[in-house]
């Protein structure tokens, strides 16, 4: 209920919200695919995969059956691995030789690890490893090595950065392509070898590199208080310390305009991935893997337009609306859809910019060069959107058809009454 009160004043947002939730919209976006889960320990990591990630795991279920395996024990490895790199409470030789021969384990059905700490939320999910590497030796050899090597190189990446701190933008880079670019060349090679994409979107690490960095650098911006808090911070030492001389510093008000501008260094950073990200998403044949790479990618630029000169950055935890995300996601099907909500989100972040800001140049250049790609890519997506094969009916999901709109507007009448009688009453002492 609070996610439909906070798009009150959002009235698509809302109905959007009210279409997705409870008049099939999200079966129409993600439908439900065959039950692949048919052995046990391939539904203990279905329970997994649900639990840690709600929203994402329905992009994933909703891929096709070639490829649903095979991405969703990546994920599960990939969130083992992240379960070790994020403890703090595990000593430092232990973590060290953990992340370095993770990739062997996936190769040990008995494997299994029950020392992190209590806090860790996917602790479980080590203590019953099994069920993961179970299910990962019954994949299709193509998958396992793809799986492997990634997970060796980011292992061992993660391992580098133990006693390393992110000083410069290099080391930024290397960091989060370990995390993150890594999962994107992974993904891709794993498209790729399913035969659902072609050979160039596996081969080309660089534009894959890219969908990670522009995630992961949107979350680094994001989620500067939550690191600060948790005692492990990601942003660039090279970057910060031209605008404060400690990066705990912008939390407090009196340092507020140097990390506003900071942030706003960072943001204009993170949008010089979007060009590739345009080339990497048109280059996809296949609507349920479009969907899966386009929805977060929709969801960053979002966020970074949030976060953009917002000094609630800096004092608490900001995300964008369920309203938002939810009419993002229905919106985002097709690579037309995809570039225009760059484009409006770039046109926000134009209008906001901060000409005083040492970093505003950089800020309207990237964007200008956004502009010129977002047109390039609109004449691919004329050529190539209704190419796309297995399309799902989400499409369909947005048209104001009698069976939709109906029942939406007398859901919306009964909410608008709700909240009439309730704003009327007397107030409460
Ligand atoms: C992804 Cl297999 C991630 N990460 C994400 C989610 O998207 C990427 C982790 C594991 C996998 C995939 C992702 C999706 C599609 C294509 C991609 C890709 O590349 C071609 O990765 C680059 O964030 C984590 C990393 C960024 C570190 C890679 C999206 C996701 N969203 C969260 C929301 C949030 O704020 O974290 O997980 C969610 O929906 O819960």
């Amino acid at each position: 209920m609070s996610a439909l009160a906070a798009s009150l004043t959002h009235p698509t947002e809302l109905f959007q919200l009210i279409n997705f939730q409870f008049f099939g919209g999200k079966e129409r976006l993600f439908p439900a695919r065959a039950e692949l889960e048919n052995t046990p320990s391939m539904r203990r990591c279905d329970y997994y995969l649900c639990r840690t990630s709600r929203s994402f795991s329905a992009v994933i279920r909703a891929l096709d059956a070639e490829l649903r395996p095979a991405i969703s024990i990546f994920y599960l490895v990939l969130r083992g691995l992240d379960t070790v790199e994020d403890d703090m409470s595990l000593d430092k030789k232990l973590k060290h030789k953990l992340l370095t021969t993770f990739h062997e384990k996936l190769y040990d059905p008995q494997w299994n690890f029950d020392g992190s700490g209590p806090n860790e939320k996917d602790r479980d999910l080590l203590v019953e490893f099994h069920v993961v590497t179970q299910e990962f030796l019954a994949l299709d050899k193509k998958f396992q090595v793809v799986i492997a090597d990634i997970c060796k190189r980011m292992g061992h990446g993660m391992a580098e950065f133990i006693d390393k701190t992110v000083e410069t933008v290099d080391d930024y880079n290397l960091y989060c392509h370990y995390v993150a670019g890594l999962v994107g060349i992974g993904l891709s090679k794993l498209f790729s070898a399913s035969g659902l994409e072609s050979a160039e979107v596996g081969v080309d690490e660089e534009r894959a590199n890219s969908m990670g960095l522009f995630l992961q650098k949107t979350n680094i911006i994001r989620d500067y208080l939550e690191d600060l808090e948790e005692g492990r911070t990601w942003w660039p030492r090279q970057v910060w310390s031209l605008y404060g001389t400690k990066l705990s510093d912008f939390a407090s008000p009196d340092c507020e305009a140097g990390g506003l501008a900071c942030l706003n260094h960072l943001v204009a950073d993170a949008l010089q991935h979007v060009p590739d990200c345009f080339v990497y998403m048109s280059r996809l044949r296949t609507q349920s893997v479009f969907n899966f790479c386009a929805i977060p990618q929709v969801m960053a630029i979002a966020t970074l337009d949030l976060c953009y000169n917002n000094k609630q950055v800096l004092k608490r935890n900001v995300k964008i609306r369920k309203g938002t995300a939810v009419s993002l996601m229905m919106k985002a099907t097709s690579l037309a859809n995809v570039i225009d909500i760059f484009v409006s989100y770039s046109k926000s972040l134009q209008s906001q910019g901060v000409t005083t800001d040492p970093t505003y140049g950089k800020l309207s250049s990237t964007l200008d060069t956004i502009f010129k790609r977002a047109e390039q890519a609109k004449t691919m997506a004329a050529a190539t959107d209704n190419l796309r094969h297995t399309r799902t009916e989400a499409q369909q999901a947005l048209v104001l058809s009698p069976s939709v709109t109906i029942p939406v507007g007398i859901a919306l009448a009964g909410l608008a009454a709700y909240y009439y009688t309730r704003h009327t009453q007397a107030p409460k002492p």
